[in-house]
This record gives C-alpha cells, structure tokens and sequence, in this order.
C-alpha cells in the first residue's frame, strides 16, 4: 500500500487553506470564515482522496477475505492503528480500539469497566466536563450505587487541584477528566491529576477530543490509563473515534460489543473473545474512515504538532485582545488557553450574535456546548458565544470576527 507523506513545511495557514475545499466556498455571497473547529474541522484533500481511493481501488471487507482486495484493505486499516499509535505515543498499536467517536469511548470505558466496580464506589469528574464525560457515569452510578463528584472550577477557570486531594479517597476508583475544556479552554493538568489519581489506586481517563487535534500528546507523558477522542475533530472523517488504554486493562475489561471479529472461536453455548484491539472492534469496522484518520493523522504530524499549538494559542490571544477591547463583552476561561474563546457581548444573545454573523459569513458556535452544567450552573450564563481555531486560520479571520460582534452590538444596542 503506497502513503502519502507530508514534508515539514512549518506552519503557513494561506498556503495550507489551498488544502481544504470547503474554505474557499462563500455564505452568503461572503468569504467564509470558518471558527467553529471545535465541533468539527474541515478536511484536507489528502484525508478525502485517501478515503476516496479506498473505495474506488480497493474496497473491500477486513480481516475475512482471502483475496487480494481484502488482503489490501485489511493492511490500510490495520496499519491505520500503527499510525495513531505513533501519534498519541502508545507502546502498541493493539492499545489503539477504533470506536465511532469521543463518546463512545468513554461509554466504551464505563460500560466495560462496570463489573470491577461495586455499590458506594466513586468516580470522580470535573465541572468542566463535555455531557460524553458526564452522562455514562452518573447513568452507571444510578444503575450500580456508584458516587459521582465533581473536582470544582475556580473563578478563573482552571481546576481547583487543592479540593481534588481532599475529595480523593479509598473511594475513589476512577477520576475522568477533560484535557482541554471545549468552552473554557483551559489545558488541565492531566499528569498530575493522574498521579493523585493513582496514589490512591483509582484509574485516570482523559477526553482528549479538544487536545489530541491540537498540540502534541503522549499517552506516556499524560501518565493515564485511557484516552479518548475523535477523528472528525482533527481533519478526519466524521465517524471514527479512538480509544487508547493500557494493554494490561484492556486485557482484563469485558467486551462492550459482542458479534463478529471479536470473537476468536464461538460455540452454541459459549465464545472466547478475540486479541487487541479487535475483541473491543465487533463486526465490520470503520474501513474508509480508519485509513482517513491515519491520513490525517500524518497531514498532521507532517505540519508539526507544536506549530499547530503555537499557532492556535497566537490566535487565541489574538482573540482574545480583539473582542476584549470591545465594550460589553466578557470573555470566559484563563489567560493561558488552548486555541479557543467563549464570550458574552451584550446585550446580544449568543444565538442572534451566531446568526447575525453567519449572515457575513462567519461560523462559530452559540449555546451551552454539550456542558450545560459548567455553563448554566458554574459560569450562571443561559448560552455562550464560541469561536474554535485550527491550523488554517488566520488573524484577518479572528478581526473579521470582532467586527462582526461589533456590528452586532450596534444592531441590538
Ligand atoms: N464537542 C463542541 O462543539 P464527539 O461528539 O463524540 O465526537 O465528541 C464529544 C466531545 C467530548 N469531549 C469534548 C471535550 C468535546 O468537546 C466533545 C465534542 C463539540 O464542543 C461538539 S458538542
């Protein structure tokens, strides 16, 4: 099978944007100015001819043919986990299960760790937590008599470490948090929350869906047992996810899928389940998208993941200053962030203000971000206005944007 490479050009977000169709497309007669990348990036032309070529040359199933095509196809795709194992810096590529996304992960890691829990155990959360890294546990904990709580934000909006030690406890069995919070944007500090976590024999989970498209990670380096995230937010299609865990882990968990390829031999009684990462990868998998995300992953690599922090972080205290210049807006999070910024410009409502500004061209994102507890209960706001940033964007965006809440401010005011 033949890669694509990409050779270090350092990070020049004109010439990248060639790359990505969808940006040199208009809305509303106007340029678009796409800042809603923490919902979902665009693709570059090397992720969407990957998966084209797929279907066209070789489409095929996995693992089951013995036939040239299949023999091809199941290359690409098994190939595709060494890739993401090189990128998040796992020991094996037998650690790296291919899921349908960041949620279904984390289900994954609930669902299938359920059993090594009993009544009265804890799992520890943060406020800052996306619904996918709050809903499976307090769902499990209803079920089971399990304890959720909650690691506090300070007003600052970074996590509270000090109430964390004094919350953890031979209790505790699991701490599960956010590296990046997707409306704050603050970059937690996962390596230190992993230790306390396992001083006190608890597991530690990262959702790592607004960090991994970002900046450099390493799953060693984090020091955590799982780690979650999605291919659509890092220039990869849409319907493919990613967990990584700890082979002595994944070995021990129950599968959360039964049916076929996860199995190794089946009776009409009984059945013995497969090796990694394919007893948690049951029936057909995620072929194309699998061999897009690989695609994208070494698009990615090939940019340089500290440039692409870099770059954001740049943007966002470019964001940052412009709408904080601007009267009756608040900007929410701390001042060193990853590359997005959540805002408040009164007295205009985050979904007129998303509105208005789509009329200009402008994405970005308005409402409580799958975070109801942290927006509405935490920071007291109905919804939130959010700009995201990705590699391709540039500074001329980011005034366009505060010119834009300016307009908008004036047409409400
Ligand atoms: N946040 C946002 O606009 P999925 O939908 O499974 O690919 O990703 C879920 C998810 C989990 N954790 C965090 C921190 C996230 O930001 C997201 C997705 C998007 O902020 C869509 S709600």
């Amino acid at each position: 099978m033949t890669m694509t490479t990409h050779a270090n050009a350092g990070l020049r977000p004109e010439e990248l944007r060639k790359q990505f169709p969808a940006l040199s497309r208009t809305v509303n007669g106007k340029k678009l100015v796409y800042l809603d990348n923490g919902a979902t990036t665009q693709k570059p032309l090397c992720v969407l001819e990957a998966m084209d070529r797929y279907y066209r040359e070789y489409n095929s199933n996995v693992h089951r043919g013995i036939h040239r095509l299949s023999e091809e196809a199941t290359e690409a795709y098994d190939s595709a986990h060494e890739t993401i194992a090189g990128f998040i810096g796992a020991h094996s590529w037998q650690e790296v299960i291919f899921t349908k996304n960041t949620t279904e992960s984390l289900n994954l890691v609930a669902r299938s760790l359920l059993p090594t829990f009993k009544k009265g155990d804890e799992v520890l959360l943060t406020q800052m937590e996306h619904h996918s890294n709050i809903v499976p546990w307090q769902q499990l904990a209803k079920q089971h008599g399990l304890v959720v709580r909650y690691i506090p934000v300070t007003d600052e909006g970074i996590l509270d470490l000090l109430a964390a030690r004094k919350m953890l406890s031979a209790k505790t069995k699991l701490v599960s948090l956010t590296h990046v919070s997707n409306v704050l944007g603050t970059i937690n500090p996962v390596r230190e929350v992993a230790g306390m976590a396992h001083d006190h024999g608890a597991l530690c989970v990262v959702d790592a869906a607004q960090s991994v498209p970002h900046m450099p990670v390493s799953v060693q380096e984090l020091g955590c047992d799982f780690l979650a995230f999605s291919g659509h937010k890092m220039a990869g299609p849409t319907g493919i996810g990613v967990l990584w865990g700890r082979t002595e882990l994944l070995e021990r968990m129950q599968p959360f899928l039964y049916g076929g390829d996860m199995i190794s031999s089946v009776s009409f009684q009984d059945a013995e389940w497969n090796e990694l990462p394919w007893k948690f990868e049951a029936g057909t998998p995620v072929i194309a998208e699998g061999i897009g995300l690989a695609e994208a992953a070494r698009f990615l690599t090939g940019i340089g993941m500290d440039s692409i922090q870099r770059h954001e972080q740049a943007l966002a205290r470019h964001a940052c200053e412009a709408l904080g210049s601007l009267k009756g807006v608040r900007i929410f999070g701390p001042r060193e962030r990853a590359g997005l910024v959540s805002f408040w410009a009164d007295p205009v409502h985050p979904h007129d203000l998303a509105s208005l500004l789509d009329q200009d061209g402008i994405a970005i994102r308005a409402g409580h971000h799958c975070a109801m507890p942290l927006v509405v209960e935490v920071l007291k706001q109905p919804a939130l206005a959010r700009a995201s940033f990705y590699l391709y964007n540039t500074k001329e965006e980011i005034d366009a944007l505060a010119a834009g809440v300016k307009k908008a401010q004036k047409v409400f005011g």
